[in-house]
């Protein structure tokens, strides 16, 4: 399926593990050298770098989180010395201070790499014209993306997020073979695509999305509105360089990951213990080269697994499924712990509504609220509004035991993102 690599490297088991450990030998004495907060942690967890003997040894080690990061701000967990940082870039928080993530020149390189090996899995090529539609900037999708794409050898168009007339004046003049963008952008460009009646005059064939989670039904609507022979999830994060830690083979069976870059471990949220294997909990990350900010154990907050099958493509990196969402996006709402993925995942059984909806949640006389807006689909009548939003309420009610209004809107009409959709407007501090 995949011939002549370039950018993927193919190890064995046993490499892997030699790689692993010594990666993380490196990394403890790196950091713990070059970081006063990463020296105590590791002394107050009674560790020494030099006890580190085999991979299996790396539960012992202290977790890290985001608030390590907070705590060091502007500049946390900075291994190396200042004149070594050739660049920083920042989360796309929205809330408190932006997490500042600092990179030396080889931490350029081996995200540039990462990036190549995405592009690669892809199945892209030289003469592929890859425009990329997010930000640039302090976010790390822009530059991550146009590293890996000048480095990969494809023609970047940086148009970065917004201006859509200028998104489709290239789409149609400089005919584009690829996009890449976040989940909701690409929705939205395949809608402004339509609208436009410009279907015939594009030649893209995938789109690389990411940055957000989406739902299956998203997915059919952006491929089949565009006529994509491939669409692929691409997972990242600031904390691990930005986007490309990873990204779907041909096959679309979950994500290969770098595992010579980072060990992944999935674990519990609650007793932190690992899960076994095959079954979802909370992403921990630990990287293998990283030098300007290296990560110990660091608690992504994101919920996945790792899938512990090989992959029919052939390719041996390890693989993990989709994001599902963040362990942190949790909405107690009276009492109830609810996942805006889980209803996202109810509303996916009804044919007659789009990918699209908002969760508003609000307090009246003491009491919690939940308004779900929901879109129906092109061209459906507006006549069965009352028990579709019934038969909606109902399904919520008998799987995940809330109450809630829906209300459907006409198509289009849910607000539509460049960026990162917000699907939680959450006003009951305000009420
Ligand atoms: O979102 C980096 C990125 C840019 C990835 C473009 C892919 C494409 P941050 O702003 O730091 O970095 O946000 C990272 O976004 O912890 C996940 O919760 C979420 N996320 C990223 N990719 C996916 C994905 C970029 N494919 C946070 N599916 C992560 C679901 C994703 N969630």
């Amino acid at each position: 399926m995949y011939n002549n690599l370039r950018f993927i490297p193919e190890f064995s088991i046993d490499e892997l593990e030699s790689i692993q450990l010594k990666g993380l030998q490196w990394t403890l004495n790196h950091a713990y050298k070059g970081c006063m907060a990463y020296r105590d942690k590791l002394d107050q967890a009674g560790f020494s770098p030099g006890d580190f003997k085999t991979l299996s040894d790396i539960v012992k080690l202290p977790f890290t989180d985001v608030e390590d990061l907070r705590l060091g701000y502007p500049l946390p967990l900075l291994s190396v010395p200042q004149e070594d940082i050739v660049r920083i870039h920042a989360s796309s928080g929205t809330t408190g201070k932006r997490k500042i993530l600092a990179y030396t020149q080889n931490d350029i390189n081996t995200w540039k790499n990462m990036m190549a090996r995405c592009f690669e899995l892809a199945d892209l090529t030289p003469m592929d014209r890859v425009q990329i539609a997010v930000g640039y900037g302090l976010w790390t999708a822009g530059a991550g993306f146009q590293l890996g794409c000048e480095h990969f050898g494809a023609m970047a168009l940086p148009l970065g997020p917004g201006n859509l007339d200028f998104q489709l004046q290239f789409l149609t003049d400089l005919k584009p073979t690829c996009i890449c963008s976040t989940a909701s952008m690409a929705l939205l460009l395949s809608e402004q695509v339509v609208k436009m009646g410009l279907e015939d005059q594009i030649a893209l064939k995938k789109i690389i999305f990411g940055a957000e989670p989406h739902t299956p039904k998203m997915r059919q609507t952006i491929e089949k509105t565009l006529n994509l022979e491939h669409s692929f999830d691409i997972p990242g994060m600031t904390e691990v360089y930005g986007p490309g830690t990873g990204l779907e083979c041909l096959k679309h069976q979950g994500m290969h990951y770098w595992a010579d870059i980072f060990i992944l471990e999935i674990i519990d949220p609650l007793t932190l213990q690992p899960v076994p294997a095959g079954e979802t909990g909370e992403m921990v990350i630990t990287t293998l080269c990283k030098e300007g900010v290296p990560l110990i154990r660091y608690r992504t907050r994101d919920l996945c697994r790792i899938l512990t099958e090989s992959c029919p493509c052939g390719i041996k990196m390890p693989r993990h499924d989709r994001i599902l969402g963040r362990s942190d996006d949790m909405i107690i709402f009276r009492g109830v712990n609810i996942y805006p993925g889980q209803i996202a995942e109810i509303l996916e059984e009804f044919n007659d509504i789009s990918s699209e909806y908002q969760i508003n949640l609000n307090r009246q006389k003491g009491l919690d609220f939940m308004k779900i807006s929901v879109e129906r689909k092109v061209n459906a009548s507006s006549d069965n509004d009352e028990k579709l939003a019934q038969r909606i309420s109902a399904r919520i009610r008998s799987k995940i035991m809330v109450r809630t209004e829906i209300v459907l809107a006409d198509p289009g009409k849910l607000p539509r993102s460049m960026g990162k959709s917000r699907r939680v407007i959450d006003e009951r501090n305000n009420t």
